[in-house]
């Protein structure tokens, strides 16, 4: 990326360079470790002129998002923030039965059933080729495909019109945002209402949550620069709402220009980035010292305790793990294992670090001394799940926002 992908501006200043990295979900199979992997680089810049902060190296996204090994729905987090969004939006938006709702990169259609479920009707725009039975299995449309302007074109004569456009966790995997956004106000009928939540700027720089920073995740949002990006398209943020979910995001509604009554919160948001003066340069760097701390932090605590004779397992193997392990250089030799709960990721290997991925059941018949919670943002829901095995003596490490142990 020479430009910036909102305002085209050249003022880019690189801060944090991760080095090359193979695809964070890119989860081996036995027969796939004598494989070389492809590694690419994983550095990240601000935009001196609109403060987007993008990745210099944007990966093909045929080469992530058509098999697709994350799924959001064994969480009983997530079921309960999907199930809770849906309720909100019907409510807020006076939804009735007429109105369709769209869910762009629609996952296993976990989210969409909710309104399904409710009697609203659905529609889900997903890539991945391995998602569309579980999304048709629950009796959901799916539009195997990424979406586009285009595709909007297309869905409009085949007369979809909906009420509600959904994006959970997909606008910062977009490249072409101006596309994009001329697709959703294609499609948006009358005062319909695009809504998307992704992880703010604003938790990731505060809470140096690096490890979301990974060949997927393109774009790292404020909201200054989306204003901008919106109001190209004709269309504004209308509200918004900072919510806890995934450590620290960020859900906007979004209108046509004038369509809707513009919230105080998006004001109050507008001039919070501005004292935090999110364009100037140091913000950046001590970020940065931050994150090698850390890393250093992380591996210095493994390799103290493997040295003292005690069996270290990861707890969870999202994407985030495999920029954490390739970065911090911690392998199969300190972590024995990780158990996840995504059948698809089981029996797979960890990308780049090669740690073997079993299911969490393998954990009520041994006993690690510790285990390293990868999936941070589900700490609560892990640390319930595994009262157990802290009854037992066992130990918890948090590697986010910095290293912790517990209890
Ligand atoms: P999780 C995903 O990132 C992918 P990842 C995506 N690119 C995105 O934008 C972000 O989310 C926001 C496991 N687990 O959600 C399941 C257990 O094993 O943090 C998952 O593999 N047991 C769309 O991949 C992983 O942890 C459990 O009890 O970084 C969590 O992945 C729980 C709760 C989870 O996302």
């Amino acid at each position: 990326m020479k430009t910036c992908r909102i305002c085209n501006s050249r003022k880019l200043r690189t801060f944090l360079s991760l080095g090359d990295m193979p695809l964070p979900n890119g989860f081996l199979l036995e027969d796939e470790l004598k494989k070389t992997e492809a590694k690419y680089d994983l550095s990240v810049s601000i935009c001196k002129s609109c403060s987007l902060v993008q990745l210099n190296t944007v990966v093909p996204p045929e080469l992530m998002f058509t098999n697709y090994l994350y799924i959001p729905s064994t969480s009983s987090t997530m079921l309960s923030h999907f199930e809770k969004m849906a309720d909100d939006l019907i409510e807020k938006l006076r939804l009735t039965h007429d109105d369709l709702v769209l869910d762009i990169g629609c996952n296993d259609g976990t989210f969409l059933n909710f309104f399904h479920k409710r009697s609203l009707p659905a529609l889900g725009v997903d890539p991945a080729k391995n998602l569309i039975p579980p999304v048709q299995k629950k009796n959901i449309n799916i539009i195997s495909d990424f979406f586009s302007k285009v595709l909007a074109e297309t869905l409009i004569l085949q007369g979809y019109k909906p009420k509600l456009i959904t994006a959970t966790n997909v606008l910062a995997h977009i490249d072409d945002l101006h596309d994009f956004c001329s697709g959703v106000h294609t499609l948006l009928r009358g005062s319909g209402v695009f809504v998307a939540e992704f992880p703010y700027l604003v938790d990731l720089l505060e809470k140096t949550q690096f490890d979301t920073i990974y060949h997927e995740h393109l774009s790292y949002f404020s909201l200054t620069p989306l204003v901008r990006l919106f109001e190209m398209h004709d269309m504004e943020i209308f509200d918004l709402s900072r919510i806890p979910i995934h450590g620290g995001s960020i859900r906007i509604f979004v209108g046509k220009t004038g369509d809707h009554v513009v919230m105080p919160s998006v004001g109050a948001c507008l001039r919070e980035e501005e004292n935090l003066e999110l364009n100037v340069d140091h913000i950046y760097d001590e970020f940065t010292a931050r994150v090698k701390f850390n890393a250093h932090s992380l591996t210095q605590c493994l390799k103290d305790l493997k040295r003292l004779g005690n069996r270290i397992v990861g707890y969870g193997a999202p994407a985030k793990s495999s920029v954490l392990l390739n970065y911090s250089g911690i392998s199969n030799e300190l972590i024995e294992y990780i158990v996840d709960s995504i059948p698809c990721k089981q029996g797979r290997y960890t990308p780049g670090t090669r740690i073997p991925i079993h299911s969490e059941e393998k954990l009520n018949f041994d006993n690690p001394d510790y285990l390293v919670i990868f999936a941070w943002n589900f700490k609560d829901e892990i640390l319930k799940k595994q009262a157990s095995f802290c009854k037992r003596g066992g130990r918890f490490i948090v590697p986010s926002p910095s290293v912790m142990m517990l209890p």
